[in-house]
């Protein structure tokens, strides 16, 4: 098929795909391999790329995910056609949900025959099912456009506001053999990929105008700050301006959370008495109560740092919009701050919050002492959180319904980007894709906090961090069953009810079986050891916490979007 018969020297779509991978500095795919793409993890291995094989494409998707998160380079996961497509596509909804860079390549099959749908093996029109789910999608016919194609997926995943890309691979184009010359000058190396977008000077001096005629200011910080890398200036901003600040989940650890601005143990107090919120990359959506009633108290005016314009006004009317980089914003909202004019926050407002924090605490702390047996969600978390503080470069992975929202309160973060959780859809099922993406990406340890449920959607992936030898600790509170243990089946059939698990499971076994270290623990003293140990021998482990399965409350903190029927008792 070359255009040069004089040449001598040839190469085909596989080893493109390859180097123009390679070209844009990425070193890893996360994948799982089969007709067509078996070949081409191979080769990205025998090209010195690291290749991590996954159980199942959801948890590729994961890491790729959270690889891309971390870094702001997409992450990449492979895939074969059909239903190893949409197992990652999965993955791919979820990255463009949460606003995290990452490439979903798959192989496709034969053109022709899936468009006439004639039946080939796994057919399926990838590239139109990807569309709806992905920030942009694309297919590559021939090899000469290998560069550009991968050049333009990467080009998409990182630059403006992140998300998922689908770039589909025919079996046709991988083999396709072309002049290597003529392919090597086809690659395209992506030039300032995440170019800074400086706010328009106007828009800054709004938010500045805003801000000076705060009485109580407060600054809100989501993921999108944390993905920036913009850490010196946001800590900047905080501590210069005096303005106490919330840390979304995923922002905890862009200030310790132990920092005495932060004002997250007097969340419902701040957010409902605050007159001026500057959300630094931060969404109004379901997790902010879309910025209205009840949570939002006392009518407020907010300044919304963010990279997409469209997000502006998606739920409430924006005062003052800042539209760039978080970066760029953040760093001229501090040079307006630095030459004056900005007063500190009211000391009745900062004193208030201080009183509200201590109160809190005081309360949480004795809860978090009690000592019951069973172990409950608290005592279990206080050993664990105890064990992590003096750790602070360890990742933590978070999901459950109770397990998610008694560890994010309970578990302090003390840096950037260590804390990586259900996120934007409160899904069940990123545990093990994003421990594994975590621990390749940093090369540190991670412990994953997962509910027994979550735990499920993602546990066959042990037999992954076992094969690649992973730091990865993964603490399984096991309470019996989705949410609690405690339901009956009002039947009294032999069926147990929906939200019932088998009784004292041991998911330590399961570790075990692929031989990596498994621990049963039943009060905090044995957590404390167990979790020690296992950081200190950075083996991949298993600890089957059990918590007391009356514990916790149904949908955890989201009772109120759990709708019930009237029947219920
Ligand atoms: P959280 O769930 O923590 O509240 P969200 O995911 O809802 O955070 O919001 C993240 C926001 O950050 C998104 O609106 C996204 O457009 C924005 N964002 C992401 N990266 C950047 C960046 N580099 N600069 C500005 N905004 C960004
Ligand atoms: N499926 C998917 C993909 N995401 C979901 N969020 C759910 C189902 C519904 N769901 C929740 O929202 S939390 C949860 C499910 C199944 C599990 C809660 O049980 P758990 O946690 O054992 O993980 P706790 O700590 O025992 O509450």
């Amino acid at each position: 098929m070359t255009n040069n018969t004089q040449s001598s020297e040839q190469t085909d779509g596989f080893h493109l795909v390859i180097d123009a991978l390679k070209h844009n500095d990425i070193d890893t795919i996360f994948g799982l391999v089969g007709i067509p793409i078996t070949d081409l993890a191979r080769l990205a291995q025998a090209e010195g790329m690291r290749f991590i094989g996954f159980r199942h494409e959801q948890h590729a998707g994961n890491a790729a995910a959270i690889a891309g998160y971390m870094t702001q380079k997409p992450g990449i996961c492979l895939t074969v056609s059909a239903p190893g497509f949409l197992n990652g596509l999965t993955a791919l909804a979820n990255a463009t949900t949460n606003c995290f860079p990452m490439i979903l390549i798959s192989g496709s099959s034969e053109r022709e025959i899936v468009d006439l749908q004639q039946g080939d093996y796994e057919e399926m029109d990838q590239l139109n099912a990807a569309k709806p789910y992905a920030k942009a999608s694309y297919r590559i016919n021939k090899a000469e456009d290998i560069g550009i194609g991968v050049a333009r997926a990467i080009r998409a995943a990182v630059s403006g506001r992140p998300g998922g890309v689908y770039l589909d691979l025919p079996a046709q184009l991988l083999a396709q053999v072309i002049d290597a010359e003529h392919g090597r000058k086809s690659l395209v190396k992506v030039v300032d990929p995440v170019p800074r977008q400086i706010p328009a000077p106007d828009s800054v001096q709004r938010a500045l105008d805003l801000l000076k005629g705060a009485k109580k200011p407060l600054i809100l910080l989501g993921k999108g700050a944390a993905y920036a890398q913009a850490d010196a200036d946001i800590r900047a901003l905080v501590e210069e301006s005096g303005i106490p600040y919330l840390p979304m989940s995923m922002a905890k650890g862009l200030l310790p959370d132990t920092h005495e601005q932060s004002a997250s143990a007097a969340r419902s107090y701040v957010l409902a008495e605050a007159d001026v919120v500057v959300l630094v990359g931060a969404r109004l959506n379901w997790l902010l109560a879309h910025g209205k009633g009840k949570t939002w108290g006392v009518p407020k005016q907010f300044i919304q740092i963010d990279i997409s314009p469209t997000e502006i006004d998606s739920n409430v009317a924006i005062a003052a919009p800042l539209i760039g980089d978080i970066g760029s914003c953040v760093s001229a909202l501090l040079t307006g701050i630095r030459s004056g004019g900005h007063g500190k926050p009211d000391a009745a407002w900062t004193g208030a919050i201080a009183e509200r924090k201590d109160k809190n605490l005081t309360k949480m702390a004795s809860l978090l002492n009690q000592n019951p047996s069973p172990m409950n969600f608290h005592s279990a978390l206080r050993a664990i959180r105890d064990v992590l503080k003096t750790r602070p470069d360890i990742n933590v992975v978070n999901e459950g319904a109770n397990t998610l929202d008694f560890a994010r309160s309970i578990i302090d973060m003390y840096e950037p980007r260590k804390r990586f959780d259900s996120g934007t859809w409160g899904i069940m099922g990123i545990g093990m894709g994003y421990a594994i993406g975590a621990a390749v990406t940093s090369g540190k340890p991670v412990v994953a906090i997962e509910g027994d449920s979550a735990f499920g959607f993602s546990g066959m992936e042990l037999e992954t961090i076992c094969r690649y030898e992973l730091p990865v600790v993964t603490i399984v509170f096991n309470n019996n069953g989705v949410y609690r243990g405690t339901d009956v089946n009002p039947t009294g059939g032999k069926d147990v009810a929906p939200t019932v698990f088998v009784k004292n499971a041991r998911y330590d076994k399961m570790i075990e079986a692929f031989g990596g270290v498994g621990y049963h623990v039943t009060n905090p003293e044995e957590m404390t050891k167990a979790l020690t140990e296992a950081i200190a021998s950075g083996k991949p482990t298993l600890i089957n916490a059990v918590i007391d399965e009356t514990a916790g409350t149904e949908s955890g903190r989201l009772t109120n979007l759990n709708p019930s029927t009237a029947g219920k008792k």
